[in-house]
Formats: C-alpha cells, sequence, structure tokens
C-alpha cells in the first residue's frame, strides 16, 4: 500500500483531507433495516450498523450509503420521507446518526446518506396542510394537483402511469367531503411529487442538504434525480412517448439547474463532499449531461448491471462507459446489485444473464452455483475498471434472491401495484445472516421474528461461516479490496484493451496490472506473467478456467 492511500484511509482529524477520496473509492450499500437489529425488534436499526462498523472497516470499503433513513411510514422502505431532518425511530435517533458518522469517520469511513427530492410521503406536514387548502392554494402549489377531466372531473388530469403500476394520479376528498382534485404521484400514492417550479421546494431541499452536510456528511445519493422536473401543462404521453420531442417528466432541461445550485452549496463545505445521482437513461449523452463539471460528481452507471456475462457484450459496456464519461472528466461507478434489482448470484446462474428493471423474471430457474461462480469473476472485472464500485451488503457474502418469501409479508408497493403479478424488491431486501445455524443468524438476537424471513440454506452462508475460509465469497472480498486498495494503477493508471479470442475479456491498467475474464465455460492459456494476484477460482495450471477471472501481474518491460 503507497503511504498517499494509507494516509486516505487513516482516521479523519480536524483538519479533514483536501485529497479526493472518492472517484476510484469502493462503496458500501447499506439498507438498514436489513443490515443489523440492535434493539431486537426484529428491523435493523443504528445501533446495529455502529456494531458492525468494525467489520465494514475489515472488509476494506471506504465509504458507506445509508439508504433513506428518515421518520417515514414506510409505504415504500423510507423512500416516503415525513420528515428530511430525523431519523425514523425504528432506526433509531438524530443522535446516534450523529454519533454513527462520528464512528465512522473515525474508522476512514465516509458517509453517504440518500436524499429523496422527487417526492415525499403524504404524511409530511405539507402534503397534510395541502390537502386541508383550497384548489389554487400555496399550500398545494408545493405539488401537482390538478381538477381531473371528464364530466365530474371523474378522470385522472392527464395518462400518467406510476412507476409501480397503476395510475400516476389520485383523487382527493376535499375537506367538505366533496370528490376533489387529482394529485400526482410518479411512484405509490403515498408518494406525492413535489413541484420543483415552485422557489419554496428548491429552498426546502437546499436546506436540507446544508442540515446534512453540516453534520459531516460526505456524500448524498441523489434518488430519481432525473425526474424532479416536470413539463408544466402535464402533457398526455401518448401511446409511443419515443416519438414525443421532450418526454414530460424524465430528464427536462431544467433539472440541471438544481443539481448545478446543489454543487453550489456542496463546495461551500470544508472537504470533499459529493453528490451522486441515481440517473436510469438509456440516451448516454444525456445521462453524462448530470455530470458535467459543475454538476453531479459521480451517477450510478447501471449498463453494466444489464449486461449479460458475454465477452462482447461486456467489452461493449466498458467502452461505452468510458467514452461516454471521458468528455465529462467524471469518473464511472460500477454496480452489480442494489435494493432495486434482483441479486447477482440469481441473475448470472440464469440462461439467459441479461437484466432489465421492467421485467425481473422472478421464478425463472437458476444455477445458484453458477451464479456464484460468476458473481466471483464478474467482480473482479468491476474492481479492476477505473472509477468507484458499489458493493450491496450481503454481495460480499454471495447472497442470493429470495424468490419464496410468503406473498403475505411482501412489503413492496409493487406488489399490490402490479396487482400481485409482480413480487417486487423485498427478495433482495432480505436481513444479513451473521453467524449461527438457524435464522435470524444473529441479525436479531435467536428467538426474534425478522421483518422478512432469511431462508435456512443461508446457514452456510454467514459472516461467521465464510471468515477464514479461503475459498469463500466473503474472503475473496476481503482479498480482492485489500489488493485494489493497495494496487495504484488501478486507481490512476490508464486503461488498455488487451485483444485475447472472443470469450475473454482482458485489459491491462498501466504496465504493471491486467485483468483476464473468461466469459466461456472452457479453459484458456493465461498470458505470460509475473505473477497471479488473485483468482476467482483455482486455476488450472497455467490455465483459467472458464467463468472466471484473475489480476495478473504481467512480465516487466525489457
Ligand atoms: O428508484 C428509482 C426507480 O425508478 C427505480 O429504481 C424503481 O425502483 C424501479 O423502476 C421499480 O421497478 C428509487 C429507489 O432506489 C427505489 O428504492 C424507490 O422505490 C424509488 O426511487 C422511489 O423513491
Amino acid at each position: 500500500m503507497t503511504t498517499d492511500r494509507l494516509q486516505e484511509a487513516g482516521p479523519a482529524t480536524a483538519a479533514r483531507e483536501t485529497q479526493r477520496w472518492w472517484p476510484s473509492a469502493a462503496i458500501y450499500q447499506v439498507y438498514v433495516r436489513s443490515f443489523a437489529d440492535g434493539n431486537g425488534d426484529g428491523t435493523g436499526d443504528l445501533t446495529g450498523v455502529r456494531s458492525k462498523l468494525a467489520y465494514l472497516a475489515d472488509l476494506g470499503i471506504e465509504a458507506i450509503w445509508f439508504n433513506p433513513w428518515y421518520p417515514s411510514p414506510m409505504a415504500d422502505a423510507g423512500y416516503d420521507i415525513a420528515d428530511y431532518r430525523d431519523i425514523d425511530p425504528i432506526f433509531g435517533t438524530l443522535e446516534q446518526a450523529e454519533q454513527l458518522i462520528a464512528e465512522a469517520h473515525g474508522l476512514g469511513i465516509k458517509v453517504i446518506i440518500d436524499v429523496v427530492p422527487n417526492h415525499c410521503s403524504d404524511a409530511h406536514p405539507w402534503f397534510q396542510a395541502a390537502l386541508k387548502a383550497e384548489p389554487g392554494s400555496a399550500e398545494r402549489n408545493l405539488f401537482w394537483f390538478r381538477p381531473g377531466r371528464g364530466e365530474n372531473g371523474e378522470l385522472p388530469p392527464n395518462d400518467w402511469d406510476s412507476i409501480f403500476g397503476g395510475p400516476a394520479w389520485t383523487r382527493i376528498v376535499e375537506p367538505d367531503g366533496t370528490p376533489g382534485e387529482w394529485y400526482l404521484h410518479l411512484f405509490a400514492p403515498e408518494q406525492p411529487d413535489f413541484n420543483w417550479d415552485n422557489p419554496l421546494v428548491c429552498k426546502e431541499f437546499e436546506d436540507v442538504l446544508r442540515f446534512w452536510l453540516d453534520r459531516g456528511v460526505d456524500g448524498i445519493r441523489i434518488d430519481s434525480a432525473a425526474l424532479v422536473v416536470k413539463d408544466p401543462t402535464l402533457a398526455d404521453l401518448g401511446d409511443d412517448p419515443a416519438q414525443l420531442a421532450q418526454h414530460p417528466f424524465i430528464d427536462l432541461d431544467g433539472v440541471h439547474d438544481v443539481y448545478r445550485e446543489w454543487r453550489r452549496i456542496a463546495d461551500g463545505y470544508e472537504g470533499d463532499r459529493i453528490l451522486i445521482g441515481e440517473v436510469w437513461l438509456p440516451d448516454r449523452e444525456r445521462f453524462t449531461r448530470y455530470l458535467r463539471p459543475d454538476e453531479l460528481h459521480t451517477a450510478f452507471n447501471f449498463d453494466f448491471l444489464g449486461c449479460p456475462w458475454q465477452a462482447d457484450r461486456v467489452r461493449q459496456v466498458i467502452d461505452a462507459t468510458l467514452a461516454d464519461h471521458a468528455p465529462v472528466g467524471a469518473p464511472p461507478t460500477w454496480v452489480l446489485s442494489n435494493h432495486d434489482v434482483v441479486r447477482h448470484v440469481t441473475r448470472y446462474g440464469r440462461a439467459d444473464t441479461s437484466f432489465s428493471m421492467d421485467d425481473r423474471r422472478l421464478g425463472e430457474p437458476t444455477d445458484l452455483v453458477l451464479g456464484s461462480r460468476r458473481a466471483r469473476a464478474v467482480v473482479m472485472v468491476t474492481m479492476a475498471l477505473p472509477g468507484a464500485i458499489y458493493v450491496y451488503q450481503g454481495e460480499e457474502l454471495g447472497l442470493w434472491e429470495v424468490e419464496d418469501l410468503p406473498p403475505e409479508l411482501l412489503q413492496d408497493p409493487i406488489w399490490v401495484r402490479s396487482g400481485y403479478t409482480d413480487r417486487g424488491r423485498d427478495g433482495c431486501r432480505v436481513p444479513i445472516p451473521w453467524q449461527g445455524d438457524e435464522p435470524p443468524f444473529g441479525f436479531s438476537p435467536a428467538g426474534i421474528t425478522t421483518w422478512l424471513p432469511q431462508p435456512s440454506g443461508w446457514k452456510g452462508l454467514t459472516v461467521e461461516a465464510q471468515a477464514g475460509d479461503a475459498g469463500s465469497m466473503l474472503e475473496l472480498y476481503r482479498k480482492a479490496l485489500r489488493i485494489r486498495k493497495a494496487e495504484q494503477s488501478i486507481h490512476t493508471a490508464a486503461f488498455r484493451w488487451l485483444p485475447y479470442g472472443d470469450d475473454i475479456v482482458m485489459f491491462a491498467r498501466g504496465d504493471d496490472f491486467i485483468c483476464m475474464a473468461n466469459t466461456s465455460a472452457n479453459p484458456v492459456d493465461l498470458p505470460p506473467h509475473h505473477e497471479i494476484l488473485l483468482s476467482s477460482v483455482p486455476l488450472e495450471g497455467d490455465r483459467l478456467p472458464g467463468d472466471a477471472t484473475a489480476w495478473i501481474r504481467p512480465l516487466p518491460a525489457d
């Protein structure tokens, strides 16, 4: 490990480093309700997270991103926020959050929080006030209230559908008891959309950012970042939205003004505070507009996540990602899993290893042994690429998607909103197995029912079972993260393809590091090398087995 990176990982001091910590950081996503239960109520909480910080430091990650932890009725697992300046009692208190931030910093770990600007909860005081106010009032103008269409206003104001299924509009009952206006919600009805044309909304979020930046957070993950601004005419989408000159709510130009202002705020703080956009956009050029030097620092790149385990496709996605990011000078990010997608062990065990949000294909046959083997190979590819990587809690344990949760326990609003056809995202949100032979596997004290049940088959995947087992997924992550941290070339050296046959993804970082992945089922000769730094499975002599990756120290150049 070089001195520079040692310093970066060292304890934070009063004079915070000004070095950029984030361009090639390893960031760990903590889904608080499923990470560790500190008070024994079956749901994860901040006390639980604090008890596991040493585990995270030991794993070798450099930052934690926390999913929303604010007071919320939990209609969408906390993405329906009732108060942006506090912590939900189920998770703990604001004071505990402050202690957690300080303790993470003490271990050299940065803290990223999740801010949801597109919508709040229907329990938010602003929305409650809007319900009680008159049509056309200042209170209603913080949201998108409109009269309905049809003779008696019985039809929604336009044809937009909610991303979770069903119409994007819900009709309210006016305070006098009559059927009244409709309000817009791109997600669940419990998540009314803010009106970002209203300066009060802009100002409120600037205050919220300051509230958390004042508490020392190092980064803000911006939920649904491309959706916040709407075409105020609320025009119909029609039959073929692709034909529209401008989509009425995705990626309107006005969003960039919002993030330029946020950037000014973040830049006003001491240290290196960053903005990370959750931006799902098929148009790559439009995507990278969010990353211009005066806007967001990085954005989640989901293209790799959707890409099948096929060398030509993997090369294509890497090429496109690097090419798109180059002109704006922003580092790419690499994500294999998060709380919205099917866990990648399950995805890579399917016959078709591609993935799309539009169809999770739950229940499709999957070979978990093959999926785990490929998961090991693919994470080593992402960890060797230029940019930052995200690790979603439990992927380091090789957890699979829990596809057989009892329907009556499913909590994702997608389950209900889809008319019980899409089981939604709960299967990737099951509590983490820490230790022991049976559920709750140390997540909660023995005998406690966790908010979602864990499969008994996770017995071999607990942290306890894997720690010290050289062949485990956990030890692969630990080793890979340690090597990644120490290899200066992975952080700074130029990326270069090394052509090596159809089924091989091989690239160099500088002169002293090569990553070689074999997406076929057959072993392939390794190139001449000085040393194998790490391989995802044991090598077969001088051959890289199928569905495997190796990190290679090449022979020194003459
Ligand atoms: O997700 C935004 C989003 O549009 C998708 O990831 C969405 O969850 C998916 O299309 C559903 O099929 C963010 C959060 O990551 C997600 O958990 C929230 O539910 C959503 O915003 C609403 O806040």
